[in-house]
């Protein structure tokens, strides 16, 4: 999954594959670094991590949560290469304290995405363009609010960031793995997304699969108490849980997914405005107690356990 045009040979970005504020933290590193990069998502962010060769010297990790799993990969790595790991997800203390400990450069801020602390850590070496890459971000993790991001946000003409973001965003949602590694270059070189080929196709067929979803949620989802829950046919799984907060009435959405060969069970949760339960605490509590992994924000988290766990963790989510 690298990208390898005119690539630095000893420079690396692992990035979330998932998103917009993925997408851009890595391509504002290879902007100003020239870094190869590859795309991860947390099912193979460990395989990822243990395909980098000895003959990088510096490695960044970008826009993805870790926790004690990774360690051992940051420790092979930290043996030839500097390792700056930039991220706004929760992170476990003692986790945080163990990458330190081997010499991680940390840059971590619980307020603003990635792609604006990773704008903001190279500031002086963008140019104006680049700041537009990071409101991208900030607008569709949505930490337009962040310190750092409201700051930068009133720099830039609202309706084109808002516009640009929105096409973006969507086109991902829709787009294939291949496409995303075309994408990274082009917005590295700070194409503007509405002019990148296929971004527009994208975000307009994504529109219409929302609008497909949003009328048939209601009829193919399940409900527990003030929860609903409904299985992904191809779609984004945080897309599927914020809809049915919306056109189902719940208080908690989940869209999940299964992975028939590995019986391994997906999920994004999300919460309703009124929601005073942390999700992403309750998904680490829940997701360990089912043998599985899980994490994230307040109101945005996500999980994998085993597909036989899939109904208890659902009723559980629920309490
Ligand atoms: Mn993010």
């Amino acid at each position: 999954m690298s990208g390898l045009d005119e690539a630095n040979p000893k420079i690396m970005c692992v990035s979330h594959i998932k998103d917009v504020d993925g997408c851009v933290s890595a391509a504002l590193i290879k902007h100003v670094t020239k870094s190869h990069f590859l795309l991860a998502s947390y099912g193979n962010l460990n395989d990822c991590l243990r395909s980098i060769r000895t003959s990088y010297s510096s490695v960044y990790v970008c826009d993805l949560g870790i926790n004690e799993t990774m360690i051992k990969e940051f420790e092979r790595i930290r043996q030839f290469a500097e390792l700056i790991y930039i991220d706004h997800h929760p992170i476990d203390l003692a986790v945080l304290k163990a990458i330190q400990k081997i010499g991680v450069k940390v840059v971590h801020g619980r307020l603003d995405c990635a792609g604006v602390l990773t704008y903001n850590l190279f500031e002086r070496d963008f140019p104006r363009g680049a700041g537009l890459l990071a409101a991208y971000a900030a607008v569709s993790d949505r930490l337009e609010n962040g310190p750092l991001a409201k700051k930068l946000l009133r720099e830039y003409d609202r309706d084109f960031v808002l516009f640009e973001t929105m096409m973006l965003t969507y086109a991902i949602e829709k787009a294939s793995i291949d496409y995303k590694k075309k994408l990274v270059p082009k917005l590295s070189r700070l194409e503007y997304p509405h002019q990148i080929p296929d971004v527009m196709k994208l975000a307009l067929e994504q529109a219409e699969r929302v609008a497909t979803m949003r009328r048939e949620l209601p009829e193919r989802s399940k409900r527990i108490g003030n929860l609903c829950y409904a299985e992904a046919q191809g779609d984004s799984l945080g897309t599927i849980a914020n809809l049915l907060i919306e056109v189902c009435g719940a208080e908690i959405g989940v869209g999940y997914d299964n992975n028939k060969q590995k019986q391994i069970t997906d999920l994004s949760i999300r919460g309703a405005a009124n929601l005073k339960t942390d999700l992403g605490k309750k998904a680490a509590k829940l997701a360990k107690k089912f043998s599985g992994t899980g994490g994230g924000h307040r109101k945005s988290s996500g999980a994998r356990i085993p597909t036989s766990k899939l109904l208890e963790f659902i009723r559980a989510l629920n309490h």
